[in-house]
């Protein structure tokens, strides 16, 4: 889409924002606020500007928003030196009207990185010039504003080892470090994250992920908390109970947690039987959450099916999310409800 026309879309979303409702008092976000954790989603901004009904299933259900893509850095850097916010401000526009919390995504990861940058042959103190840059341009541009980061994603192996990336090979095994440090001084007070898949609950991977926080950790190295992605099938997911004692010991190094992408991919077309053990996976999961208090957030990687990365990626296969193709609710979204409502009744509430 072009700018001027999705500077046109994002007015109307802004206006038509202005005019919806602030949440039902049954839904998600106001059963989580009571129960003291925060509910989010993924957002695909394009459909953000253009789609009203999915605009308003945002504002109702999610005080939580993460861009999709529209943080990544071949989107907000296209050409070097270059900034590109406009789907990016679009969204901190939406969120800042709906009172919803916005999660930065994502300053460094090893994909959707631009040519220019990839092919550029940098030395190693130009691409740490590089990144640096990127991060404080992006970070101060949305100072108190965005109030969490995805500083680093993804840069642990299946074996538990620090993964090779774009960024470990251009500029050293201390990327890491020195990401961290600079998110931090660009906005002290924002919450700096790690995000990773694949090590949400126990195995080698999940203490790989412990022991490079631990060591940041012990380096002093501002980071405030883990994300657990959580792509998951029917068949592949951790057990809700290696989950929990996973969130126990990221918290006893007095890291938060969140569950950052949940999404249960199904075979296509779905059935009622599939929908229903998809719905007492994220049941589960949220439960986990919800028994550790350092667990803050919940958030699905996307509201609806009909905006989900699942069929691209895996054809023949989909569902995944809370709302179906039309966006209407499934049946996870009603356990996921029911129990946020249990909680609420049980728990004090968030700010
Ligand atoms: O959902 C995102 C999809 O639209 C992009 O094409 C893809 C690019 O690799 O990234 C997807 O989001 C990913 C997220 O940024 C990081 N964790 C895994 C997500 C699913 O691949």
């Amino acid at each position: 889409m072009r700018p001027c026309t999705l500077a046109t879309a994002a007015l109307f979303a802004a206006a038509l924002a202005t005019a919806l409702p602030a949440g039902a008092v049954d839904s998600l976000r106001n059963l989580a606020q009571s129960a003291g954790i925060r509910f989010g989603t993924a957002v695909n901004v394009e459909a953000l500007n253009t789609d009203a009904a999915y605009a308003r299933l945002l504002a109702r259900e999610f005080n939580l928003v993460t861009p999709e893509n529209a943080l990544k850095f071949s989107v907000v850097q296209p050409e070097r030196g270059r900034f590109d916010f406009t789907q990016a401000d679009a969204l901190v526009a939406f969120a800042e009207a709906h009172r919803m919390q916005v999660n930065g995504h994502v300053l460094v990861w090893d994909q959707q990185l631009p040519d220019w940058l990839t092919q550029g042959h940098f030395s190693p103190d130009e691409l740490k010039a590089i990144l640096h840059e990127h991060i404080r341009t992006l970070v101060t541009r949305y100072r108190g504003r965005v109030a969490s980061w995805d500083v680093a994603a993804e840069a642990v192996g299946e074996d538990g080892k620090p993964r090779e990336t774009f960024w470990s090979r251009g500029i050293g095994p201390d990327y890491l470090a020195l990401a961290f440090r600079w998110a931090h001084e660009a906005d002290p007070r924002a919450r700096l994250r790690y995000n990773d898949y694949g090590g949400e609950g126990a195995g080698a991977k999940s203490d790989g992920i412990y022991t490079l926080v631990a060591d940041l950790r012990v380096h002093r190295v501002p980071i405030d908390a883990v994300g657990l992605q959580m792509h998951v099938g029917l068949n592949d997911a951790p057990r809700p109970e290696d989950v929990r004692l996973n969130m126990k010991r990221l918290a006893a190094l007095g890291l938060e947690t969140d569950v950052t992408e949940m999404d249960v991919m199904l075979q296509l077309p779905a059935d009622r039987a599939d929908l229903k053990a998809q719905a007492g996976l994220y049941r589960a999961m949220l439960q986990a959450c919800l028994a550790v208090p350092l667990c803050r957030s919940f958030s699905t990687w996307g509201a609806t099916d009909h905006y989900s990365w699942i069929p691209e990626f895996f054809p023949g296969r989909g569902a995944a999310l809370l709302f179906d193709m039309d966006g209407h609710p499934k049946p996870a979204y009603y356990s996921v409800r029911r129990l946020l409502r249990r909680a609420a009744e049980s728990s004090p509430a968030i700010e």
